[in-house]
């Protein structure tokens, strides 16, 4: 395919945008063979099937790279509770919490799940989302575990979509392990991530490293078994407190440490000489009313790549737009609209170890948005718009 009249985002580096005004991009099967401007087009890319993009904005597919979108019920009761004045005791009686979360996905069937996450995968995608990263973590046992799991896998069947999964197995003490998160990581946790490896059904291992979960001791256990397997690895950190999870994740050479709020300067240090990418999650921190910021200024010091997700999930972050993500990332957390793009696709991208998307260059992933707009910064500027015109995923439209 050669898609023509297109102002081209390509991203090629950190730097800029890297525009291309009337450009071109050559395309064989999901792979991009050739971009630049329209004048420049070789003649062998010439003869091939032409789509006229209008004149349009063209960047490379949104990914979101952190999400929780597999999960049973919802949590709204427990967020109307709240704004009439409950207690944190009360929203806990009425069953509210991430209990209640656990509770309705032990419960629900595959395709009641799997029907459930479609409708937020659909979002996602009406946004211009290619890849989205989904963990378990919500079953905190091993057929929830493994149910989840396999959900998310059924979601690339369903739908045009890429999906990478995460086993979080250490999201939270169930409740039939109160008091003993030990006794849940060594009886639960690592046998469920062993037995969802040889599923094949784990891309990555994840962790909630904090007060209210899990400490570094218990998470060196399960990232410790993530090696064995040979497994990437991925944190939640330093969401409401610094517990040295960032550290952790830059000693394990993490793809990613994700939230990061309460993140230091040598934290971000440790995650530029590790590679590790900070992921910010903007939808949590309004959601939550935070007001620590992550540290943005140290990260950009250190040359630390910075993605952003929604971190879609039924408690925290009940985000399904991107494009509001990126806005949050400006608004919020001062991040500016290049580097809210870039953290959607490129940098996102390495947040999943896949190097070779989020950018427009030969040998990129053929994964792209069209908008309807002049200019990338529109995508974070506007609040509740959606320009996208349309997907090319894998090189169709
Ligand atoms: N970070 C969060 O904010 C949540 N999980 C996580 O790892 C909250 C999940 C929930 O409340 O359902
Ligand atoms: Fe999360």
């Amino acid at each position: 395919m050669l898609f023509t009249n297109a102002r081209i985002v390509t991203l090629r580096d950190d730097q800029d945008y890297g525009l291309i005004e009337e450009g071109a991009i050559a395309t064989d099967g999901d792979q991009i063979t050739w971009v630049g401007p329209s004048a420049d087009v070789p003649d062998v890319y010439r003869s091939e099937t032409t789509h006229d993009l209008g004149g349009r904005l063209v960047t490379p597919a949104l990914i979101d790279c952190h999400t929780h979108v597999v999960f049973g019920g919802n949590r709204a009761t427990e967020f109307e509770l709240r704004l009439n004045g409950a207690s944190y005791e009360e929203v806990a009686r009425a069953g509210g919490g991430i209990v209640s979360t656990v509770t309705a996905t032990r419960s629900a069937s595959e395709a009641a799940l799997l029907a459930d996450a479609l409708t937020r995968v659909d979002a996602l995608i009406a946004e211009g989302v290619t890849l989205i990263e989904v963990k378990s973590g919500y079953g905190l046992d091993r057929d929830t575990e493994l149910k989840m799991l396999r959900v998310a896998r059924q979601i690339a069947s369903a739908r045009p979509v890429d999906v990478r999964t995460s086993f979080l197995g250490a999201h939270a003490v169930p409740p039939e392990f109160k008091g003993n998160p030990d006794a849940y990581i060594d009886d639960i946790c690592l046998p469920t991530l062993r037995a969802a490896h040889s599923e094949g059904l784990v891309d990555a291992v994840d962790g909630f490293c904090e007060g209210i979960a899990f400490d570094t001791a218990q998470i060196t256990r399960v990232f410790d078994v993530a090696v064995e397997l040979g497994l990437p690895i991925k944190l939640h950190a330093e969401q409401l407190s610094n517990i040295g999870g960032t550290q952790l994740a830059a000693h394990y050479g993490a793809l990613s440490a994700d939230h990061v709020e309460y993140a230091t300067d040598a934290d971000a240090q440790a995650l530029a000489k590790s590679g590790t990418v900070a992921v910010v999650l903007p939808g949590a921190f309004y959601t939550l009313r935070e007001t620590k910021v992550p540290p943005i200024a140290s990260f950009r010091k250190h040359a630390v790549r910075m993605a952003l997700a929604t971190d879609c999930n039924p408690g925290s972050s009940p985000l399904t737009s991107p494009l509001l993500a990126m806005n949050m990332a400006c608004t919020l957390f001062r991040m500016t609209p290049l580097e809210a793009l870039l953290g959607m696709t490129a940098h996102a991208a390495a947040a999943l170890g896949e190097e070779d998307r989020g950018r427009i260059m030969a040998g990129a992933r053929a994964d792209l948005c069209v908008w309807n707009a002049q200019h990338p910064s529109e995508l974070a500027y506007r609040i509740g718009f959606n320009p996208l015109h349309h997907r090319i995923f894998k090189g169709a439209i």
